[in-house]
């Protein structure tokens, strides 16, 4: 990637490097190619070697309330948003506040490719090659006090660039939250680029979080603020359903939603005959983030 002082939205993946890993991963020799000099070239340990889904499922199949409630209006819609320029409002408990412009945030913090499982709440899953940093980064250059204890996120509010602020009946702005430890574990990143390309619109962009070990619906797109503080901040299904949707909202096969099982989910692109697959504890990160949870009962604290 040409290294420019001010990077632009448009320069923030280098699509030239992706092309070549993923040309190396691809073919016969390819398979021993990319194990030989994977690492070499970036690719995370925390990368699942699931088949990612096509650019295509991924950008066409979304959730975004912002832009309405059915799976294809944020493709049709998002084209409206302007995400350049951009700039996230970092405040409470943290030694340097203020508004970080987006340029400024991609220039110091170092990014790179993380394939993880996606599973949302209405058991559905994908899998998906992110671009992004880990949030600590971002937490980090923040500088966060030694009281804070979760990170509160939320997501533009602009009416005359999407339809369902005004048609779609939530509190906004969409409002999510995790757990310091949780926020700082180098599992969650903040994403801004799917496969070779910019974020697309209607995934979130520019920058929005995920969270591979959780429902979706924590993955909050298009963030403007993060809010350090020491009390657990409101999310806005815990808000709109508090019954259905709890605060940590790991996935969990055992704890079944009030309305459906969790225990199975659809993979999107499996074709409309698909045996639905067995979700896994954590998403299947159960490895990784098991520890945050020690000692607490999950089916409290859903
Ligand atoms: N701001 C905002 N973020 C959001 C949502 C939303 O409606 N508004 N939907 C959530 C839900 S329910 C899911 S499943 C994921 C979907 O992400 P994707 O469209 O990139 O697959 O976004 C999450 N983040
Ligand atoms: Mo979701």
């Amino acid at each position: 990637m040409a290294y420019k002082n001010v990077l632009k939205y448009s320069d923030v993946t280098p699509k030239a490097d992706y092309m070549n890993r993923r040309q190396l991963m691809g073919g016969a020799a390819g398979l021993f190619a990319g194990m030989a000099i994977g690492p070499a070239l970036g690719a995370s340990k925390y990368s699942t070697d699931a088949k990612p889904n096509t650019f295509e499922e991924i950008s066409s199949y979304n959730n975004f309330y912002e832009f309405g409630t059915g799976k294809e209006d944020p493709a049709r819609h998002a084209h409206q948003l302007t995400v350049d320029p951009w700039s996230v409002q970092i405040d409470g408990m943290v030694d340097k506040p203020g508004s970080y412009g987006l340029e400024d945030i991609l220039a110091k913090v170092s990014q790179e490719e993380r394939i993880y499982r996606f599973r949302c709440v209405e058991a559905w899953s994908m899998v998906i090659p992110w671009y992004g940093f880990e949030l600590k980064q971002l937490l980090d250059m923040a500088g966060v006090q030694s009281g804070a204890k979760y990170v509160a996120f939320e997501t533009l509010v602009r009416e005359e660039e999407m339809p369902g602020i005004r048609s779609v009946n939530i509190d906004w702005p969409y409002r999510e939250g995790l757990r310091l430890d949780e926020a700082m574990h180098p599992l969650t990143i903040m994403a801004t680029g799917v496969y070779d390309q910019p974020m697309p619109k209607q995934n979130g962009a520019p920058l929005r979080l995920v969270v591979p070990w959780k429902y979706g619906f924590k993955s909050i797109k298009s963030i403007v603020r993060v809010t350090l503080t020491d009390k657990q901040p409101q999310t806005s299904w815990n808000m709109l359903q508090s019954r259905e949707y709890g605060f940590y909202s790991n996935v969990n096969p055992e704890v079944s939603h009030p309305r459906w099982s969790q225990a199975t989910e659809r993979t999107i692109g499996g074709g409309l005959f698909a045996k639905r697959k067995e979700t896994l504890m954590f998403n299947g990160y159960e490895e990784e983030v098991a520890g945050l949870y020690a000692g607490m009962d999950l089916a409290k604290n859903f």
